[in-house]
């Protein structure tokens, strides 16, 4: 039995052998089957709506930028708007795939009934170091000077890029626009350092401005590590293939586990990118942040391109930078009449998109639509056609709660006429009550302070937990972008925020401008951060809307940490148990708090994990803290007479 099955194996082996063995007979018997896949394909492009050209325009050092440019068919005296971008320009400019070139701008950066109605040659351009463009990379790379000894920058490829254009483009009419969103929105103020003679307008919309004071990297010196994964995938590939991993479904619980920002880089090899290095190097406010920061460089020429500044007013990315600009601009002079600001109730980036809604605040209309039509449209019109299109006013301010348009002839300003800004403090009273006006209750048997422990093993969530990464995909759960909008009722009932409420409003109270926090506070650490937030709490029920019954609206919060009261440069342990003053603006708000609302005042000593964790004992540098360096600490507010805590309000009052 066991012989016969040997040998039927050995004769299917020969068979199998036999078979192989005239298989390249047998095949050259057939004709070969042809690839159904050209060589080279050629699309197909008649039916367009536009042509598509993809240039490598040379730089002054050799260096070729990929180039996307998109011309209407039949242009003729076009004018072209450009964006610079670090985000891929052939994937920005292929959003879907369609003969209309309308359809391919949808998304980031486009406005794209602006342009496809306006008539314009779009052109998209990867920046130095990205994508399909050559030359190194080096995040919102500093102008030649102390930090950028190279003879280009981003001001030189801009005007290298716009030369070009004007040259090659026969369907133009030599006037350039340039428009972009935070980095993009960098890019387009880069356009105006110096210059080129072609270019008649700029829209840089959230721009990233100060790395440190209020934009993307550090608020107040907080260092906002939820950006560590940008960091990661931006600079550490040309083409951000590498991705940055999380390890638990909830980022307060990954940036727990870790403990510090820079132990979780080290865990992630986030050490091989250059920017890192340089952030953990440079956590203070040292010449590295000064020398890079755009409103002080714009500040130093006359503004000779006219200039549309977009502003959003609940941008979590940069809340900071077109404000700052506005203001260091038109304090010239010579720069103001080129000088316009618009702002809307908008997340980061939101003046392209639907703008009927933020998260659960609902709108009349979709101001973001109203915004490009009655301001961008005629803006560009007027500056890149020589339509005789009448000027957009200087400010285009968005009124939250009263939810209108008014237009102002700068900023800050309450009202076309008739009324003025007076500062108002809003007192932080006994039995966590708020006085605005007045002065700070006598206080014969209260202690004259609040208290909370803040315990760095139980830091305060920034938002509801689970807390997705940041970024901008809803079906993932990331709704980062409107985070600002959150209701705060949620922290209102922890032991460790304190909490003041004003008497509902028996009239509208309306703020327009900065609000400046002034904090005295005491610690039992050598370190700690403040986080306050001003917020408009809505009736205890909203018939018209039941979902904003008490809601807890943030209108305007920041952070600041401790460490720099004293200068921004170079940070001091602060004296455990001493109160001690904290001095610090918030974002821009332009809000009316109606009748029937209550203003809301909430402070707490993290906002975890978008910001690092206080370890709250003093060590030189955060990035660097030791599980042992975390410690509780006893944190006091004051509020009594000679050592009142307050926030000053820019109130509008009639003139
Ligand atoms: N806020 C982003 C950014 C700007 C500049 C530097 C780094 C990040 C952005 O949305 O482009």
């Amino acid at each position: 039995m066991r012989n016969h099955f040997l040998l039927s194996c050995a004769l299917l082996l020969c068979g199998v052998q036999a078979a192989l063995a005239q298989t390249p007979a047998t095949n050259a018997t057939y004709a070969a089957l042809p690839s159904e896949t050209p060589e080279k394909v050629v699309p197909a492009t008649e039916s367009l709506d536009y042509i598509k050209r993809v240039e490598r325009i040379t730089m002054r050092d050799g260096v070729k930028l990929s180039t996307v440019i998109l011309i209407p068919k039949g242009a003729k005296n076009a004018a072209i708007l450009l964006t610079r971008t670090p985000y891929n320009a052939a994937e920005l400019t292929s959003h879907s795939e369609s003969s209309h070139l309308g359809a391919l701008l949808q998304g980031y950066d486009h406005a794209a009934d602006v342009i496809v109605d306006g008539g314009y040659i779009r052109v998209v351009q990867d920046i130095r170091g990205k994508y399909e463009s050559e030359g190194d990379y080096v995040m919102t790379r500093p102008f030649r000077g102390p930090l950028n000894s190279t003879p280009v920058d981003h001001a030189t490829d801009t005007y290298d890029t716009i030369d070009w254009l004007v040259k090659n483009l026969p369907e133009s009419n030599g006037r350039v626009g340039i428009i972009g969103i935070s980095y993009n929105g960098f890019l387009s103020l880069a356009a105006l350092v110096d210059p080129h003679p072609a270019l008649k307008a700029a829209v840089p919309m959230n721009p990233m401005v100060d790395g440190w004071r209020g934009d993307d990297w550090f608020h107040h010196g907080a260092f906002r590590q939820q950006g560590m994964g940008y960091v990661y995938e931006q600079v550490v590939t040309r083409k951000n293939e590498a991705k940055w991993f999380t390890s638990h479904y909830d980022d307060y619980d990954m940036f727990m586990q870790a403990g510090s920002a820079g132990e979780l880089g080290r865990q992630r090899g986030l050490e091989q990118s250059g920017y890192w290095r340089k952030l953990v190097e440079h956590p203070a406010y040292d010449s590295f942040w000064q020398q890079q920061a755009m409103d002080k460089l714009l500040a130093r020429k006359p503004l000779t391109v006219p200039t549309l500044l977009v502003h959003s007013l609940w941008d979590a990315e940069d809340s900071y930078g077109a404000i700052a600009v506005y203001k260091a601009l038109n304090a010239r002079p010579d720069s103001a009449a080129n000088l316009k600001l618009a702002f809307g109730p908008w997340v980061h980036g939101g003046a392209i998109q639907d703008g009927s809604f933020i998260g659960a605040i609902k709108f009349r209309g979709d101001t973001a639509w109203e915004f490009r039509e009655q301001v961008l449209k005629p803006f560009l019109d007027r500056n890149l056609k020589s339509l005789p299109t009448p000027e957009i006013p200087k400010v285009s301010a968005f009124e939250t709660g009263s939810n209108r348009w008014i237009k102002l002839d700068g900023w800050p300003l309450g009202c076309a006429q008739g009324c003025a800004i007076k500062p108002t403090p809003l007192l932080l009273q006994a039995g966590h009550k708020l006085a605005l006006g007045g002065a700070p209750a006598s206080l014969a048997v209260d202690v004259g302070f609040d208290e909370y422990v803040s315990d760095p093993s139980k830091p305060v969530p920034y938002r509801n937990r689970p807390i997705r990464p940041s970024g901008y995909d809803e079906g993932k759960g990331m709704s980062w972008p409107r985070w600002l909008v959150d209701d705060q009722r949620e922290a209102s009932g922890r032991t460790d925020v304190l909490v003041y409420t004003s008497e509902v409003l028996a009239k509208p109270v309306k703020i327009a401008g900065e609000p400046l926090v002034k904090l005295i506070a005491s610690t039992t650490g050598s370190d700690a951060d403040w986080v306050v937030k001003l917020i408009d709490v809505y009736p205890d029920e909203v018939p018209a809307q039941p979902n904003m019954g008490g809601y807890q609206l943030m209108v305007s919060a920041d952070i600041f940490r401790g460490r720099y009261r004293e200068s921004w440069e170079r940070p001091v342990a602060i004296k455990p148990g001493e109160a001690l003053g904290y001095n610090f603006g918030l974002p821009t708000a332009n809000h009316v708090f109606q009748p029937g609302h209550r203003i809301m005042v909430q402070i707490q000593s993290s906002w975890f994990p978008l910001y690092d964790r206080n370890p709250q004992t003093f060590v030189p540098n955060i990035f660097n803290a030791k599980p042992a360096d975390y410690r509780s600490a006893i944190q006091r507010v004051y509020r009594k007479a000679g050592q009142a805590s307050l926030i000053e309000l820019p109130l509008v009052v009639a003139d």
